[in-house]
């Protein structure tokens, strides 16, 4: 994995997907891979003044930022994909209160701008594959987990974190018909959330997450289905016992707690053996852990990954 460091960029002048890929053209090209000393970019007070580094997968061609934000999951705003993109746009993401509750040594209502100041922003880019069969490659902005856990300190009895969304139905349409049980509820293991690929995302290239994609912030976990990665997050609760996600409880026989990429377990309806890039026409092999097991497959040593899906 290479960490290269970013040429100091003012966030103002990021201001397209082709300013972007441009840039991204020049780190390529000026090819620096530097330790972990970050260089300071000036900060714009707001979220993408400080983009430190980028690091993941940043040889995959990235998905269009037209495709990567009118083609959505977000159960919230309707069951279309193109849904989100149309019927998000209104909704408020300021102010907007994290509570973290449970096993911490500090809990409390944390600020979305005091969240945004625990870290500088790295940028990532991440393959994230849905479990129906399509995937994109994304440049995420965000924190890893593990730096905002550590400042809420868990006690010695937290073994897995919960996550919730916001229920808003007011502002959020989809939560007026029960297709889902309604927060939508997503969890890890704290290992699995301590892992440094597991990313809180803020934003996605170089802009603030647009609310389609989980505004204000949202999980990011490239190796598991995407449906872990839940957005629009309104409490982390630290627990003992193993959290209920949403997904698990609508329909059990499909959907596990780990929801680790694996194309060797068939979705019960379809296979995963293959995947659709969005944008391209032939299908990709999926590959087992979405091809970050060098990372994460040490997590699982022992587990029986078709029991455990
Ligand atoms: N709260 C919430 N989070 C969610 C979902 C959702 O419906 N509600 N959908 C999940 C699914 S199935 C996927 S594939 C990803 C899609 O993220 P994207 O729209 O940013 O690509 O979000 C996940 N997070
Ligand atoms: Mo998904």
């Amino acid at each position: 994995m290479l960490i290269r460091r970013t040429p100091k960029i003012h966030a103002s002048e990021i201001t397209d997907e082709q300013t972007y890929l441009d840039r991204r053209e020049f780190i390529a090209a000026s090819g620096l891979i530097v330790g972990t000393t970050l260089a300071g970019a000036p900060d714009a007070g707001g979220l993408l003044g400080s983009v430190k580094r980028i690091l993941g997968n940043e040889d995959d061609e990235l998905t269009p930022y037209q495709d990567v934000t009118t083609y959505n999951n977000f159960y919230e705003f309707g069951t279309g994909k193109d849904e989100p993109a149309k019927r998000a746009g209104d909704f408020r993401t300021r102010p907007w209160t994290v509570t973290v509750e449970g096993e911490v040594d500090r809990p409390g209502e944390y600020d979305i701008d005091q969240l945004l100041r625990i870290a500088d922003q790295e940028e990532r880019v991440y393959r994230l594959r849905c479990v129906e069969g399509w995937s994109m490659v994304i440049p995420w902005m965000g924190v890893s987990l593990a730096t905002l856990i550590k400042q809420f300190q868990p006690t010695s009895r937290a073994k897995y974190v919960e996550f919730v969304t916001l229920y808003d139905p007011q502002q959020m349409p989809g939560q007026r018909r029960s297709v889902l049980d309604w927060p939508y509820v997503e969890g890890l293991r704290l290992d699995e959330a301590l892992n440094p690929l597991t990313l809180m995302a803020f934003g996605l290239y170089g802009k603030p997450l647009p609310n389609q994609n989980g505004a204000p912030l949202r999980l990011v976990v490239p190796w598991k289905y995407g449906f872990k990665s839940i957005k629009s997050i309104v409490t982390m609760r630290f627990r003992e016992t193993q959290p209920v996600n949403t997904w698990n409880v609508a329909i059990p026989n499909e959907y596990g707690f780990y929801a680790n990429v694996n194309p060797h377990v068939d979705h019960p309806r379809w296979s995963q053996a293959k995947e659709r890039r969005i944008g391209e026409f032939f299908k990709r092999d999926t590959v087992i852990f979405n091809g970050y097991g060098d990372q994460v497959a040490h997590l699982y040593t022992g587990m029986d990954l078709r029991r455990n899906y």
